[in-house]
């Protein structure tokens, strides 16, 4: 009762920002990503053979070699009982976890993690999940970790339970380039950010409208293989979720002085004929998105803001190890789209 899945960071070309409903981790808006293929995240769930009352209580989770012991395990336990409520199971597990994403530096580490965490749980607990009910089941440890399920470029979408999970959705050669500007922790999380922009910031109902749009917008450019308008999308979408976000009291600020730079050398790089347009998450880092052809120009042109990696369009989550699950053999993550629930 062992399984191991890889899943990788995604990065939102149209941003999700507020849950509509957080028991169910519904988003107030559809979104779109792109899934990278740098910072993989590998886990291994290992289903202990006993079970019974309170023995869930003792859910372990070793992080990059060390016993998490704090909320993120918390965060785990309650997810794997979610997996335990599927499975009829009330057998407690351990999870292990490598995490190549820098923590907390608003790269979406949780994306990667409750991805490859879903795919490898449900399976050590001898689920055999659709592609959309792993997407489902993933929602509800991360809302982006949704969109990590399927990889590529996908949608995510907005509904009730049944109906909120991501897919892949056809769209023209696009890669990133990441700039890690901090590494550090960031001062406030997304989880709370988005409660304290949702209650406080007056901009919040028009983002919620607008990006309803923009998500039909930024479906029909993929779909025309327009890039330019993808990235145009892409860029405007960033900066009016940071808008939305900087009018919560008290405000919050995710952009400091030198991701704003990032921003202003990505605008010299299109006015020199690059095709290049910035976004961020809930932190100061920025990624670039641009054409496949252009990604070693891009990079180099930004090498000097901070560390500066490179990444084409990644895989979906899919499990490598599976050992005594009753599951299908490993490999990638069944791609079928009706649910096993
Ligand atoms: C996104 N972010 O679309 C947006 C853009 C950050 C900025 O999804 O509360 O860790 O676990 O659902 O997924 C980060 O939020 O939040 C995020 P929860 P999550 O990628």
């Amino acid at each position: 009762m062992t399984a191991t899945a890889v899943a990788h960071p995604n990065i939102a070309l149209v941003k999700y920002w507020g849950k509509a409903d957080a028991s169910l981790a519904l988003p107030a808006t559809g979104s779109v990503s792109m899934g990278l293929d740098v910072f993989p995240t590998t886990t291994t769930v290992t289903v202990d053979g006993g079970s019974g009352d309170g023995l869930e209580a003792r859910d372990a989770f070793t992080l990059n070699g060390r016993v998490v012991e704090d909320g993120a395990l918390v965060r785990v336990r309650e997810f794997l009982d979610l997996v335990r409520d599927l499975a009829g199971s009330d057998a407690h597990a351990s999870v292990v976890s490598e995490n190549t994403v820098p923590t907390g530096a608003g790269l979406a580490s949780s994306a990667s993690g409750f991805a490859a965490l879903a795919a490898a749980a449900s399976s050590a607990y001898g689920l055999d999940l659709s592609t959309r009910d792993l997407s489902r089941l993933a929602r509800r440890g991360s809302g982006s970790a949704t969109r990590s399920i399927p990889g590529g470029v996908a949608v995510w979408h907005a509904g009730d339970d049944q109906g909120s999970y991501a897919e892949p959705i056809p769209a023209p050669p696009m890669a990133m380039v990441v700039v890690t500007i901090d590494a550090g922790p960031k001062p406030i999380g997304s989880r709370e950010a988005m409660r304290r922009t949702i209650a406080t910031s007056p901009f919040y109902p028009a983002w919620v409208t607008s990006t309803t749009e923009t998500v039909g917008d930024m479906l029909d450019a993929c779909a025309a293989g327009d890039f330019t308008r993808i990235g145009e999308i892409t860029e405007s979408n960033a900066l009016r979720m940071h808008a939305t976000i900087e009018g919560a009291f008290p405000p919050i600020r995710y952009l400091n002085a030198r991701s704003v730079a990032v921003f202003d050398a990505v605008a010299e790089l299109r006015a020199a004929g690059v095709e290049a347009y910035a976004t961020a998450d809930a932190g100061p880092n920025v990624v670039v998105l641009t054409k496949p052809e252009d990604r070693g120009a891009v990079a180099s042109a930004l090498a000097g803001f901070g560390d500066v990696i490179e990444s084409g369009t990644g895989p979906g989550a899919r499990l490598v190890r599976s050992e005594g699950t009753g599951t299908p053999d490993p490999g990638v993550v069944p791609d079928r789209q009706e649910g096993a629930e």
